[in-house]
C-alpha cells in the first residue's frame, strides 16, 4: 500500500511538472508505467556496481528510421545491451513519436525520457556557445569539424550541460546543410529574395537567411513536411541524407548544394537517469555513445555522396555551385559572424577559429 501511495504521489508530481513546463510529451500507458518505474528507481540511493537491477533507456529522435541517426541508435542499442549483459534495455523511437527536439530535451530534464539526439541549434537556449556551430561556412570539411567537436573545445560544451540537468555523451553527424525550395532554381543570393524558408529555432540561422533577403520561419522539424506540402513555407535547409530519406522531393523541386553550415547532433542523456546508473553501466553507456558515433558518421558521410544522385532520381533539380557562385553566398553572409561573436562569446569563437586554422595547415 505504501509503495502504491508513493507511485501515486510521484505520478501527480510528474503531471504537475509536465503541465508546468507548458509542453506535454505525448505518451501511451506503457510509457507512463515505465516512467513511474524509472523515476522511482532514479530517486533512490546510487546503485551498487554489478547489481542485477535493470534499466530502460527510451531514446527518441525526430528523423525517421531510415536515417543514419537511427542506424547509430541501433548500433548503440546493440552495444549497451550486449556489454551490460541485458541490464540495460534501449527502446528506440523515431519520427518525433516522443515529441520534437525541444520537447524531448525538456523531457530529459524532467526525467520522463532518458535519451535524445537533437541538432546543436536548439541547444543554444542552454549555452550560447553552441551557436558557433551555426556560423555560416565555419568548417572547411567534416574531418576538421569532427576534430574540433571531439577535442577540448567541443567537450567543454558537453561538460557544461550538467548545469541544465543533461549529460552530453557525444557529437554525431547531421552534416552539411543545403537549401531546398519549391519555387525556383537557386544559383545566387538574389534568388533567395522573399522566399519563405523554414529554419531551426536559432538566431544565427534566422540572421543568415535574412541577410540573403529571404523570409525565415523557425519551426520544429516534425511540422516541416506538412508546412512545405501546404505552402506555409517555400523551402528549408538540411543535409542530403535528410532531404532524401525524409522524401522531401515529394514537396520540393529544387536543391542547391550550398553546404552553408556543418550541423552536429548532440547525443544527450537525462542527468537524473544517469546519476541513478551504477558506475559500470555509466561507462558502458559512454563507450556505446562513442562506438555508435564513429559508425554513424561513416554511414552518414557515405550516404551524402550517393544520395545526391538519388535526389535527381527522385525528380529534384540539384544545383552544384561553382567556386565563384559559392563565394557570393559566403560574401553575402559573412556579417553573421561579427553580429553574433559577442553573444556567442568572443574568446570561444576565436579559440574555435584558431583551432580550425591550425588543423587546416
Ligand atoms: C530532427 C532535427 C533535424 C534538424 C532540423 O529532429 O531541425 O532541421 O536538422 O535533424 O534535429
Amino acid at each position: 500500500m505504501k509503495k502504491l501511495r508513493r507511485y501515486v504521489v510521484l505520478l501527480l508530481a510528474l503531471m504537475v511538472l509536465v503541465a508546468g513546463c507548458g509542453k506535454e510529451v505525448p505518451e501511451n500507458k506503457e510509457v507512463s508505467e515505465t516512467k513511474e518505474a524509472v523515476t522511482e528507481e532514479s530517486n533512490e540511493a546510487p546503485v551498487a556496481v554489478n547489481s542485477d537491477e535493470k534499466f530502460l533507456i527510451r531514446a527518441g529522435i525526430g528523423l525517421n528510421d531510415q536515417h543514419p541517426q537511427f542506424k547509430g541508435l541501433e548500433v548503440m542499442k546493440e552495444y549497451v545491451e550486449r556489454e551490460s549483459g541485458g541490464r540495460i534495455e534501449m527502446q528506440l523511437f523515431h519520427s518525433s513519436q516522443l515529441g520534437d527536439d525541444v520537447q524531448m530535451i525538456e523531457a530529459l530534464q524532467l526525467g520522463s525520457q532518458e535519451m535524445t539526439c537533437p541538432s546543436s541549434a536548439p541547444m543554444t537556449g542552454m549555452d550560447n556557445r553552441f551557436m558557433v556551430f551555426d556560423l555560416p561556412f565555419l568548417f572547411p570539411n567534416s574531418e576538421i569539424a569532427s576534430a574540433v567537436l571531439d577535442g577540448p573545445l567541443g567537450q567543454e560544451l558537453l561538460d557544461g550541460l550538467s548545469d541544465n540537468f543533461l549529460v552530453g555523451l557525444a557529437y554525431w553527424e547531421n552534416g552539411y546543410r543545403h537549401i531546398t525550395n519549391s519555387v525556383k532554381e537557386i544559383k545566387a543570393p538574389e534568388d533567395m529574395k522573399g522566399l519563405k524558408i523554414r529554419t531551426m529555432e536559432n538566431q544565427v540561422h534566422l540572421d543568415f537567411f535574412k541577410s540573403l533577403g529571404a523570409n525565415p520561419t523557425p519551426m520544429p522539424f516534425g511540422e516541416l513536411f506538412t508546412a512545405m506540402q501546404q505552402g506555409v513555407v517555400d523551402g528549408q535547409e538540411n543535409p542530403v541524407p535528410t532531404i532524401y530519406l525524409q522524401n522531401f522531393a515529394e514537396v520540393q523541386d529544387y536543391t542547391t548544394l550550398t553546404g552553408h553550415v556543418y550541423s552536429p547532433f548532440v547525443l544527450l542523456m537525462s542527468k537524473k537517469f544517469w546519476d541513478g546508473l551504477p558506475a559500470d553501466l555509466q561507462a558502458i553507456v559512454q563507450e556505446g555513445a562513442l562506438v555508435a558515433r564513429d559508425e554513424q558518421r561513416k554511414i552518414n558521410g557515405a550516404y551524402t555522396d550517393e544520395l545526391v544522385a538519388g535526389l535527381r532520381e527522385q525528380g529534384m533539380t540539384v544545383t552544384e555551385l561553382s567556386n565563384e557562385e559559392l563565394k557570393a553566398f559566403q560574401d553575402a553572409t559573412k556579417s553573421t559572424i561579427d553580429k553574433f561573436k559577442v553573444e556567442i562569446g568572443s574568446d570561444y569563437v576565436d579559440s574555435v577559429l584558431e583551432e580550425i586554422e591550425r588543423l587546416s595547415k
